[in-house]
């Protein structure tokens, strides 16, 4: 390769999930060149890796889908409330061939460094087919739950069985029947695998740290006339989610508090969000994730049910959680979850008060026993919102690193851009929303508003744009400041990078709404970028 011009780009685009995928669309449609490296063999991101039994998203369907194409939204069918990720993962691939997306995506390619070239302004990415092409602008749109954690247990390695990560699951068919599993964690991955684990092995195994609140999903067919409701309605529906809606979902938004009402009515509300199932169990009051006594209220409630459905009651005992506020960590919806461990074939293990030692050849190893298993299932996580742009070796000004400026957590300037590192952008990036939204309300936002940038750039010619230092120092502070206002940072959430040892306890997401804040990123844009320094190159290089 020596002696031969690297290749360049407008822009590299690092993932194709969701946002890569439009952000694609978005550049091309503006006329710009744009490569997008992708580690898997296909679209989809989250839904490509995420193909353990029973994974479905848990925002229902007609909203977990992209509104940038009208033509798109009406004519696809979803088929059930919440999509399960074969369908999901379906849809990905249509968009790519709608909008013939993949003769610009490399698949099987990591992006393994970028290093910012501050003489030519221009972004040098190293990708693991040993190619080097040049960029102006660099995107990640690496995901926020999309590096799979290992947990550092003794033994992990020496175990004789199989051992799967949910994050992470092989394409071909795993087949539990008639083997002992174990499944280590119980996490939303963990609540929607387990029903179905249970039914194929022989034993399983469940071994839980935290206990977390659940809602039933009652999940169900689509009916035609459903999908048409809300297709018909879809541009108030949209337009609700991106600018009234905190977490970018439709529904009801609450006029009241949990303490507002007497203990009969407020009951009543329970009841009837449990009846119905889903995420907007936590919309019924406007003040669950603001005050404790309020917050008691409704994870009273989800106890009381959890006692009412197992039928052992130290199992019972074991699976009310008792040591975050609900909500706190991301609340799971299930399909008889709890249930579940009323099966004659399910053991609950309690590994906060009776730790795993070590997994040797063929079980889980307590304190107290060992759990012969045939088969592991680690369902613990994701390295969150950070992780997976960690892995990357991407060199600012001065060659500073992204992971030393982030080293005690990361700074952003609107979860969008870190100052020292032009040009780079992070779709959902931590300071913003993402995760505690509907991520393609978020992800459409941030294209939608890089897209607008790089536009507004060329236009006027200019060459670089950059968060100022004290423009992200301040949203930095708010994004705390809004964090330790909530009851959020009292659990040792992912939210918090508190299940990763290591690393730095910080808020990531940013919890002020998405609607609030998609209006702070449009008055920033309508201010000339307010915040962002952007200029041309002072003099062009010769050729
Ligand atoms: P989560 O929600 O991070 O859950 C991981 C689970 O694994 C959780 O119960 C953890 O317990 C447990 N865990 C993690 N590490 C360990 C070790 N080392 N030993 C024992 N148990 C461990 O991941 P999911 O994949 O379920 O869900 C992620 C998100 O995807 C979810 O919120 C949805 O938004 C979709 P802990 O709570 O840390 O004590």
């Amino acid at each position: 390769v020596s002696g031969k011009p690297a290749t360049s780009y407008d822009v590299v685009v690092v993932g194709a999930g969701f946002a890569g995928m439009y952000m694609l669309h978005r550049l091309r449609q503006q006329g710009m060149t744009a490569r997008v490296y992708e580690q898997g063999d296909g679209v989809g991101g989250t839904w490509y890796w995420n193909r353990y039994p029973g994974a479905r998203c848990d925002v229902e369907s007609m909203q977990y889908s992209y509104s940038f194409s009208e033509e798109l939204q009406q004519e696809w069918d979803w088929s059930e409330r919440y999509a399960p990720q074969p369908e999901i993962l379906k849809y990905a691939n249509h968009v790519a061939d709608r909008f013939n997306l993949r003769p610009d995506i490399q698949f099987n390619t990591r992006v393994e460094r970028a290093v910012f070239d501050e003489a030519a302004n221009l972004w040098s990415v190293a990708t693991s087919d040993g190619n080097t092409v040049m960029a102006k602008f660099f995107v990640l749109a690496t995901g926020c739950l999309s590096n799979a954690k290992m947990p550092d247990i003794r033994g992990l390695d020496g175990f004789k069985g199989k051992v799967y990560h949910t994050g992470h699951w092989p394409h071909e068919e795993v087949a539990f029947t008639g083997l002992r599993v174990g499944v280590i964690g119980t996490g939303s991955s963990a609540i929607q695998s387990v029903p179905i684990i249970a039914e194929q092995a022989s034993q399983l195994t469940v071994f839980q740290r935290t206990a977390n609140f659940s809602i039933p999903a009652r999940n169900a067919e689509l009916t035609e006339q459903e999908r048409q409701s809300f297709r018909s309605r879809y541009p108030e529906i949209r337009q609700f989610a991106r600018e009234i809606a905190r977490n970018g979902i439709y529904t009801e938004m609450p006029d009241r508090g949990a303490l507002d009402d007497g203990d009969n009515e407020r009951r009543a509300k329970y009841e009837a969000r449990w009846t119905s199932g889903g995420l907007t169990f936590m919309s019924v009051y406007n003040n669950l994730a603001l005050e404790q006594a309020a917050n008691d209220t409704a994870a009273n409630f989800v106890r009381e049910k959890i006692a009412e459905i197992v039928e052992d009651p130290q199992t019972a005992k074991l699976l009310q959680p008792n040591n975050h506020p609900i909500g706190s960590k991301r609340i799971c919806i299930d399909t008889d979850y709890f249930k579940t461990f009323n099966r004659a074939n399910v053991t609950l293990v309690d590994i906060k008060s009776n730790p795993i030692e070590e997994i040797t050849e063929n079980a889980v190893r307590t304190g107290a026993k060992d759990y012969e298993v045939d088969a592991l299932v680690l369902a613990t996580g994701f390295d969150a919102m950070t992780g997976s742009v960690a892995k990357i070796d991407i060199h600012g000004r001065g060659g500073q690193t992204l992971n030393d400026k982030w080293a005690a957590g990361p700074r952003t300037y609107l979860g969008l851009m870190s100052s020292g590192f032009p040009n780079l952008f992070v779709i959902t990036g931590p300071g913003s929303p993402s995760v505690l939204s509907n991520m393609i309300v978020s992800i459409e936002q941030h294209v939608d508003w890089i897209a607008d940038c790089i536009s507004y750039m060329r236009d006027r010619g200019l060459d670089t744009m950059e968060a100022a230092v004290d423009a992200e120092d301040k949203w930095v502070a708010h994004v705390n400041e809004v964090a330790y206002a909530t009851l959020y940072p009292q659990a040792n959430s992912w939210y918090m990078g508190a299940n990763v040892p290591g690393k730095p306890r910080i808020f990531m997401p940013y919890i002020g709404g998405v609607g609030p804040y998609r209006q702070i990123c449009n008055d920033v844009a309508a201010k000339g970028y307010e915040g962002f320094v952007m200029a041309a190159a002072e003099q062009k290089k010769r050729a």
